[in-house]
């Protein structure tokens, strides 16, 4: 860390995140745009109280059982993703054996190459990228389409975080089955995604990686999980969350007790 940050600090949590975001993009592993990304998301967690709600739990617990139960799934990782989140995604990869995928909006061979090392000096055990026979997503121009063939091309399921709008359209017209992490449940990405996760990334990482290590045997209960997920119900308890929220807010005044 450059900068030291007292732990005392209110908002010590936060302040973390952003110091990770800025040495990763010193590393040439974020991009300027994935700065920017973070503050939209910031904004959601500051009014959502930075907690993970029910609604984000019930989201976070179907995309484990989806990951361990489906035959072929994926964890799709950016660079704000790997930033952040590194080390939780390594473990969640381990705990429920969902190998890894670099894909990249801002696509670059060396960006590719510095998240793999980063994910794997964190133990990540499987992770496609720079080594992989490439292909493209049909109707997805951006070069977040190329992938492998071997990874998101083949996936029927796939996890995504902080992305940008038009990729989990693409992904579910090939079929595909999407998670999506997205502090904004108003974004493309968390309207057509089939689970949506109102969460910040790396607390989402971490509770999967929890909820994975103790539902991992159980695969009638991991079933239950999937069949009873609702995920419009889920984006309504988010925003009904938002809106109460700012109508204590509204009502009160003042909600910080100093
Ligand atoms: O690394 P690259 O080249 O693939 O580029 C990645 C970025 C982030 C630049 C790209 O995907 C992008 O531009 O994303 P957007 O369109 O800004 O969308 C990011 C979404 O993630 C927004 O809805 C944010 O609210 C949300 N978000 C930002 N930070 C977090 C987050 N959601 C969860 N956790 C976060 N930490």
């Amino acid at each position: 860390m450059r900068w030291h940050i007292p732990r005392s600090h209110p908002r010590y949590e936060s302040l973390k995140l952003r110091e990770k975001l800025v040495e990763a993009f010193e590393a040439g592993i974020v991009v300027p745009q994935g700065l920017i990304a973070h503050g939209r998301g910031e904004a959601f967690d500051y009014i959502l109280g930075e907690k993970s709600h029910d609604f984000a739990l019930e989201a976070e617990r179907a995309t484990v059982a989806h990951l361990i139960i489906s035959k072929k799934p994926i964890i799709s990782v950016n660079g704000n993703y790997a930033a952040l989140a590194a080390e939780e995604i390594a473990r969640l990869s381990i705990e429920t054996g969902a190998p890894i995928e670099v894909n990249l909006f801002y696509r670059s061979e060396e960006r590719i190459a510095k998240i793999e090392k980063l994910l794997a000096d964190h133990g990540a055990p499987k992770i496609l990228g720079t080594n992989c026979e490439k292909t493209l997503i049909p109707g997805l121009e951006s070069p977040r389409g190329i992938v492998c063939k071997e990874g998101i091309y083949t996936a029927d399921f796939i996890l995504v975080a902080i992305e940008d709008g038009d990729r989990t359209q693409a992904l579910k017209r090939i079929g595909k089955k999407v998670a999506a992490i997205d502090l904004n449940p108003f974004s493309r990405t968390a309207q057509t995604a089939d689970i949506t996760i109102v969460d910040e990334a790396q607390r989402a990482t971490r509770n999967m990686e929890n909820i994975a290590k103790e539902l991992k045997g159980n695969h009638d209960m991991l079933k239950q999980i999937i069949l009873k997920y609702d995920n419009k119900a889920i984006l309504s308890k988010a925003f009904k969350t938002i809106m109460e929220r700012l109508e204590e807010a509204a009502a009160k005044g003042v909600i910080i007790e100093f």
